[in-house]
């Protein structure tokens, strides 16, 4: 049985990232994540800048692949989203699978449409806490509903 206070996430944010919208992946994407339960409660098509997409990974900015990461999420048009699910970081998490797609289980969103580890399709928050900030980062109170 459910605690009666268990405390549930229910937001989480995500990117279709440059790879997936230039080969035409997004509406497969999307169309995967709404099947799984998720709402759409703010969505923007956009591009980063490379000033924009270092500021985003800043926590990655002592990691090796920081230069080349920066670099392919300023190559092209993304998909900014904040979604809404009973426990969403972590379904969602499931739903796009292993930041490795040789990794990833059969039928995610990364093991269908990412081609390497760096450039993977889909970016899934991978907590609460970040949720809340990557979704700030793209939106405003104004923008979301
Ligand atoms: P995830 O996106 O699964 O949370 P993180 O947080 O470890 O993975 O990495 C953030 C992003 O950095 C990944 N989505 C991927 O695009 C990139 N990345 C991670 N590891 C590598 C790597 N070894 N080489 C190139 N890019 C990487």
């Amino acid at each position: 049985m459910r605690a009666k206070y268990k405390v549930m996430t229910n937001r989480t944010f995500t990117m279709i990232k440059p790879d997936a919208t230039a080969k035409g992946h997004t509406g497969a994407i999307l169309d995967q994540i709404i099947k799984a339960g998720f709402t759409i409660k703010a969505m923007k098509w956009t591009k980063l800048t490379a000033e924009k997409a270092g500021e985003f990974y800043a926590v990655h900015k002592e990691r090796s692949f920081y230069g080349e990461l920066v670099e392919f999420m300023s190559s092209g048009n993304i998909v900014a989203a904040i979604l809404e699910k009973e426990n969403a970081v972590a379904d969602f998490r499931k739903l796009i699978g292993a930041t490795n797609p040789a990794q990833a289980e059969e039928g995610t969103i990364r093991k269908k449409f990412a081609s390497s580890v760096g450039e993977n399709a889909v970016h899934g928050s991978d907590s609460d806490e970040n949720a809340e900030i990557e979704g700030n980062f793209f939106f405003s109170n104004l923008e979301r509903f």
